[in-house]
């Protein structure tokens, strides 16, 4: 339910921004949780704080005209939402995926504050991308879309302005493209204009890994405050890329067995653990379906189609998309004996998925504060490039366990002190609220 002060506003979201549901979907959520801090705290509603929240600073939108390999023009559409920059210079990835549309972007920019914020670096929000496909294109096609797409992004862009990186469809080959172009109109080596960069060249390390193992720790942590671990618990990871591929890889050196994971096409199910080095193989070094990993396993099936959590598991982990888990998944789920589910994407589970596990009492993790690892060592990143600096492995990985344990006790606490304790999307929202208002108020109306 949206408390009575905040009505007005959401109708208003609703009539200046048409035809994006999804986009309504994240600001309803948040909303959701803001009744008990506006009656609490109503200077939070002054200088039409929640209305400005609600509308991105700017927004971008161009053509991005490439050639394939056969010379055929191919012209897609690019994007840029610059949400919020209360808190720094806009952060946030590029999606590349043909589902790409001004309300995607303009979603994940509205959660991408909110998760920024929660990590307690100095870093507003923003999201990018377009409906550019990148299956089945050669490396070639890549790079010259890339080009396009940096030709008119660069001037958007900088260090100090708005700093994107990878989301998906957007890993380490398309940030080198992306990087290589910048540099070349800019003539500046500036490596703070994007993260995730290759490690050899002002990539930070863990960054790859960061937005599962982060999921990992936050999943982790809540499971330990409620009197339990992750050892030997059958768990399910959707999804096959980066997110999920280390959010396997952590969740197994926890002690939980990771016995399912997914593709768009398909589903894998491999009941002694999910093989890494191979399904590191296929899709990082590969770039192939999960048909191949199914080929080389003998023991595993693959199942076209379907539903990934119609497989019993105690922990489920969504690292796919948004909306992936539907109502009727999260009821399969907890008949199943589903006890906790940490978002590793953005927004997977549906409104009403998120309903069935709150009445059912399943330990709730939202992306915005789960997945915020990633984020946090892109922050990280920029950190050790503004120092001209080089941290090793372990030592961000340490940073990034103390940011996970840091968003997960700020949610845990507001959570409490708003009266619903254990409720970690209040607790997130809440936390993320006050610190985006808080300096919006005081940086006067802009
Ligand atoms: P990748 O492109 O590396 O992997 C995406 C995975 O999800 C693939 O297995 C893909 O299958 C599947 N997938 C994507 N779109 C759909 C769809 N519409 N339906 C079904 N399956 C789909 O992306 P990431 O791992 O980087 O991102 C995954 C999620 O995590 C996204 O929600 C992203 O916003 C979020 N996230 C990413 C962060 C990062 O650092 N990369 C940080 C925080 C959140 P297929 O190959 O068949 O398309
Ligand atoms: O959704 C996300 O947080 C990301 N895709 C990562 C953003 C970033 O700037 O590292």
């Amino acid at each position: 339910m949206i408390d009575e002060k905040l009505e007005d506003i959401y109708d208003d979201v609703l009539r200046r921004n048409p035809g994006e549901p999804e986009f309504h979907q994240a600001v309803r959520e948040v909303f959701e949780s803001l009744g008990v801090v506006v009656s609490k705290h109503p200077e939070f509603t002054r200088e039409g704080v929640i209305q400005r929240l609600c509308e991105p600073e700017r927004q971008i939108i161009f053509r991005v005209p490439w050639h394939d390999d056969e010379g055929r023009v191919h012209i897609n559409r690019g994007f840029r939402v610059e949400f919020n920059s209360a808190l720094g210079p806009f952060k946030g990835g590029l999606r590349f995926h043909p589902s790409v549309y001004l309300g995607t972007v303009k979603f994940l920019a509205f959660e991408q504050t909110f998760k920024n914020a929660l990590t307690n670096m100095p870093i507003g929000g923003a999201k990018g991308g377009s409906d550019f496909d990148p299956k089945g294109r050669s490396d070639r096609e890549v790079m010259r879309f890339c080009q396009s797409l940096m030709t008119e992004l660069y001037r958007h862009i900088g260090e100090y302005t708005d700093v994107p990186a990878g989301d998906i469809g957007v890993g380490g080959r398309e940030i080198g493209y992306l990087f290589g172009h910048y540099k070349r109109i800019t003539n500046r080596y500036e490596s703070g204009v994007l993260t995730g960069k290759g490690t050899d060249w002002g990539g930070a390390l863990v960054r790859k890994e960061a937005t599962g193992y982060g999921a990992a720790y936050f999943l982790e942590e809540m499971l330990r405050v409620n009197g339990t671990s992750l050892d030997d618990r059958t768990c399910i990871v959707s999804g096959s890329g980066n997110v999920a591929i280390y959010a396997i890889e952590k969740i197994t050196q926890m002690g939980g067995r990771v016995v399912a994971c997914s593709d768009s096409d398909g589903v894998i199910f491999d009941e002694k653990g999910i093989d890494l080095d191979l399904l590191k193989q296929v899709k990082e070094v590969e770039r192939a379906r999960l048909t191949a990993y199914a080929e080389a396993r003998p023991d595993a099936t693959y199942q076209e189609g379907g539903s990934i959590w119609d497989i019993p598991c105690q922990v489920a982990v969504p690292c796919a998309t948004q909306n992936e888990i539907s109502g009727r998944d999260a009821r399969m789920l907890v008949s199943n004996g589903c006890i906790a589910v940490a978002e590793g994407a953005n927004m997977p589970a549906s409104p009403e998925a998120v309903r069935v596990f709150s009445q059912a009492g399943v330990l709730f993790a939202p992306g915005k504060a789960a997945n915020a690892g990633g984020v946090a060592t892109s922050a990280l990143e920029m950190q050790q490039n503004a120092s001209r600096d080089r941290w090793t492995f372990e030592h961000t990985e340490l940073r990034l366990a103390k940011i996970m344990k840091g968003i997960h006790d700020a949610c845990f606490e507001t959570a409490e002190t708003y009266g619903s304790p254990g409720d970690y999307v209040k607790g997130a929202n809440i936390t993320a609220f006050q610190r985006v208002a808080g300096a919006m108020i005081a940086l006067g109306l802009v």
